[in-house]
């Protein structure tokens, strides 16, 4: 599946159908802000020139703390277009956690729309503004241009930086829209980050098609989900919005055509509501390290994640998923180097191996969770390694565990079970928890403290992860 474009795809939406509607700030029928092809293409020349007249050369790094809004997306947008790079975290971490991440990026430049003190960290301020002088950015369309790096936990605790080119999150777009319809009339809400590849993905699909992304506040989501065609949701969005739709009985007013699932596990019995409130969903099984979604499927009564979509390819070997294919990254970023993600070693070395564990049923695709200890809360990877690591320094906490226990809400939640020095009574769990407020996001804080318990729950020197969750599955 090709997608032949020649220059930017703004450019060539605004050459093709300047006067159609690109961007929109809201409800169409509330007179709210919109921007059509020939605005977004000319917006994005201007705020290009902005960023070069503040320094922003091609190949560089630009570091882009917000939530979504337009400001980010113009932002994002002119990044690209003076061949810079673009790379998106979670406003929410904490500024030693942020600190941490940009120190392996080293990126030059930074962007926040948030309280946090930017000047504690790396990369020079920049703002978004329209040039002084008028003149053409130099830089012309180049797909394998480097382009976006996007974090993603992996097992080993530190988060990679996952590094795409147009060309890759192009062919992720064209391989899923070659079955899923989305028309160029159509429109799709911006629900999830732009330092998420679930955010990215949604930018690339409009982008490939040429249609129109909805972007509204936080606040706003809920509502907005009745005013767009398309959404992409992590289950438990979608498990929300059925959670308002009961209450306001309204579905005929909804336009929603289509959501794509993805992230974590989807349940059969979610999709079955969405379907009786209106809505069908697709449920899709996607990676970071693939551009987003790998296989998808029409939701139907079976818990699997469909058939491999186009420009992807799908192994199994040992049950491990193994993928590779047009829409896989170039690599890891660390050092102003591009790592390969490939191990090279064995024969099967073209593969990229996922830590996935899956299994084919009726030609089928079914995940059966991760081969390491990652958990997802509320659409967030939750390392349990990296709280564990805060809690152990706390004065008298001497051996800490994390472990999910699942939750209506969130999916999973963290729960720590500790050893500490001193009586883990209210007081003790109180500071704790206090510390942790300050250490750590609101998401990775553990909603349980429980104490460490006697018997057999070593495996070797090491404290065991499955021992410990049986034990915890009985408390
Ligand atoms: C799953 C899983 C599944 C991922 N069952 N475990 O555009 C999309 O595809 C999309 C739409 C809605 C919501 C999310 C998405 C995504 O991109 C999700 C991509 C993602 O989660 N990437 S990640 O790098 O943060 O995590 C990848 C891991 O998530 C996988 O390796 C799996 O372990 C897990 N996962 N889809 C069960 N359907």
């Amino acid at each position: 599946i090709k997608h032949d474009f020649l220059t930017w795809p703004w450019q060539r939406w605004a050459a093709e159908r300047p006067s159609d509607i690109a961007i929109s700030l809201g409800d169409k029928e509330h007179d709210v802000q919109t921007y059509t092809w020939a605005d977004v293409s000319s917006n994005v020349d201007d705020y290009a020139q902005g960023l070069v007249e503040q320094g922003v050369k091609r190949d560089q790094l630009v570091a882009v703390i917000a939530d979504n809004s337009i400001q980010v997306l113009w932002l994002m947008l002119a990044i690209f277009r003076v061949g810079a790079r673009y790379v998106g975290l979670n406003p929410k971490l904490s500024s030693s956690e942020l600190q941490q991440q940009l120190v392996i990026l080293d990126n030059d430049y930074i962007w926040s729309d948030s309280e946090h003190d930017l000047t504690a960290l790396t990369g020079q301020n920049i703002v978004l503004q329209l040039p002084t002088v008028a003149r053409m950015v130099p830089v012309t369309w180049q797909e394998h241009r480097p382009m976006t790096l996007t974090l993603t936990s992996g097992s080993s605790g530190l988060p990679k930086a996952v590094v795409h080119n147009a060309e890759s999150h192009l062919a992720s777009a064209s391989g899923l829209l070659s079955q899923m319809t989305f028309t160029a009339k159509d429109s799709w809400l911006l629900s999830l980050p732009l330092f998420h590849i679930s955010g990215l993905a949604i930018v690339w699909r409009w982008l490939y098609r040429g249609a129109c992304l909805v972007i509204v506040e936080k606040e706003q989501q809920q509502q907005a989900l009745h005013w767009v065609t398309h959404a992409s949701l992590v289950p438990t969005q979608l498990q929300r919005l059925l959670d308002s739709i009961d209450n306001t009985a309204t579905p005929s007013s909804m336009m929603l055509k289509q959501v794509l699932l993805g992230g974590a596990h989807i349940p059969v019995t979610l999709t079955d509501k969405a379907h009786s409130a209106g809505i069908s969903c697709w449920c899709g099984y996607g990676m970071t390290e693939m551009a987003s979604t790998i296989s998808a499927k029409q939701a139907n009564d079976s818990s699997g994640v469909g058939n491999v979509l186009p420009n992807r390819e799908l192994l199994l070997r040992d049950g491990e998923i193994l993928v590779r294919g047009k829409s896989l990254c170039l690599g890891y970023y660390r050092n102003h180097t591009i790592f390969s993600i490939l191990d090279n070693h064995g024969h099967d070395g073209e593969w990229f191996a996922t830590k996935d564990m899956g299994e084919w049923h009726d030609d089928e695709l079914f995940i059966h969770g991760r081969a390491d200890n990652m958990f997802i809360s509320g659409g967030e990877n939750v390392q349990p390694e990296d709280i564990e690591a805060v809690l152990l320094q706390y004065p008298e906490i001497e051996q800490a565990v994390v472990l999910p226990i699942d939750d209506y809400d969130f999916g999973q939640r963290p729960v720590a079970i500790l050893k500490t020095t001193c009586p883990m009574d209210a007081v003790f769990i109180d500071h704790v928890m206090t510390y942790m407020a300050d250490k750590v996001a609101a998401f990775k804080r553990p909603i349980r403290y429980l104490a460490l318990p006697d018997g057999d729950i070593y495996q070797g020197i090491k404290l065991s992860r499955t021992k410990l969750a049986n034990w915890l599955s009985k408390q």
